[in-house]
């Protein structure tokens, strides 16, 4: 694995993890399959360490990934609670440097111990940028879960079948099962490493992609129905509303990769999802075709992520925000950008 860049010092980050004892592993709200997969992976590998380390999940673990469950113990974030960061001696933060993501623990954030970030998205905030700190941060890596690929294989671990299941996921889940155009040399080669130590891929597949529940099929076909295209059919518009979630039974948990439902069209180059959340909130999740930048828009809106695939949260009233996202997706569009 030695196509990483140059500038991602693994070594640093072996002896930066070795002066402390008991790391708090945070991960983003809404954890997907490369936050748990690399939060697991970099758990079970440090306590190859010696380390004692603390995984905190902001919501209970995605049905999709249960299967990760039993490899780790599993804390969950409770607001307030002085305990779960009371013998904390460093924070590990993977798969985010944005702060919007990390809300609950934004308090504790303020002024956290020595703080490590591990990261492939372009949106930075000021969190793990002081003396002491330290960011592995690679906009090029498809996963999060690639960067504690190449750190275990720098610092000398064995891969074994449990560390190589929940790497995989992560290198899986982001790149849509190795389509998007993340997916290079690198990361495969970072997946054929998982498949030597253990990791079974179609057994993975199974457990993430073929264990739906009806709700969430149903939900899908509700998104579908929804489904509208505007400039000359290279942008679609999906819109879940409460009420579909309640016709389905399903909930908000279940809406993951939903946004990518409309890349089969030939015609569409980007999507725009609007889901509407409790208190007239609405999530906006947005995808390209390569064709424009998304993470530009989401960041005007407060959120941020890939170039490819971007989202964010916004306060407003619902037709107003999906009309306000709408036009800067067109615009965008129209200028090319
Ligand atoms: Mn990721």
């Amino acid at each position: 694995m030695s196509s990483a860049p140059a500038a991602l010092d693994y070594r640093a980050m072996s002896d930066w993890l070795r002066r402390f004892r008991r790391p708090l592993i945070l991960t983003h709200q809404r954890s997907d399959g490369d936050a748990v997969g690399s939060v697991c992976a970099a758990a079970l590998a440090m306590k190859k360490f010696d380390l004692d380390p603390r995984v905190v999940l902001f919501e209970p673990i995605g049905a999709r990934y249960r299967f990760l469950q039993p490899l780790i113990e599993w804390h969950e974030w409770s607001a307030g609670s002085e305990a779960q960061t009371a013998d904390t001696d460093c924070v590990v933060i993977v798969d985010t440097c944005a702060s919007a993501q990390l809300e609950p623990a934004l308090a504790f954030l303020r002024s956290p111990p020595p703080t490590l970030v591990i990261d492939h998205h372009v949106t930075r905030d000021p969190i793990g940028d002081r003396a002491g700190d330290l960011r592995i941060i690679d906009e090029t890596a498809g996963a999060a879960a690639l960067l504690i690929a190449e750190w275990i294989a720098s610092a000398g671990i064995r891969a074994d079948a449990r560390m190589a299941t929940a790497i995989l996921t992560g290198l899986a889940t982001d790149t849509g099962w190795f389509r998007f155009s993340n997916t290079n040399a690198r990361l495969l080669r970072a997946a054929a490493d998982m498949l030597a130590a253990g990791a079974d891929a179609n057994k993975l597949f199974n457990a993430i992609y073929e264990q739906e529940n009806i709700e969430r099929v149903r939900l899908t076909a509700r998104l579908l129905s929804s489904l509208r295209l505007e400039m000359d059919g290279a942008l679609a518009v999906m819109e879940l509303r409460e009420s579909d979630f309640a016709a389905s039974g399903a909930n908000a948990s279940m809406t993951e990769d939903l946004v990518n439902e409309a890349n089969r069209i030939a015609t569409v180059r980007a999507t725009a999802l609007f889901i509407e959340q409790p208190g007239s909130r609405i999530r906006v999740n947005l995808r390209s075709k390569n064709a424009i930048d998304v993470a530009k828009i989401a960041r005007e809106f407060g959120g941020g992520g890939h170039a490819n695939a971007a989202g964010a949260r916004v306060e407003g009233e619902w037709s107003d925000v999906v009309r306000r996202v709408i036009g800067e997706m067109s615009n965008a569009l129209y200028s090319g950008q």
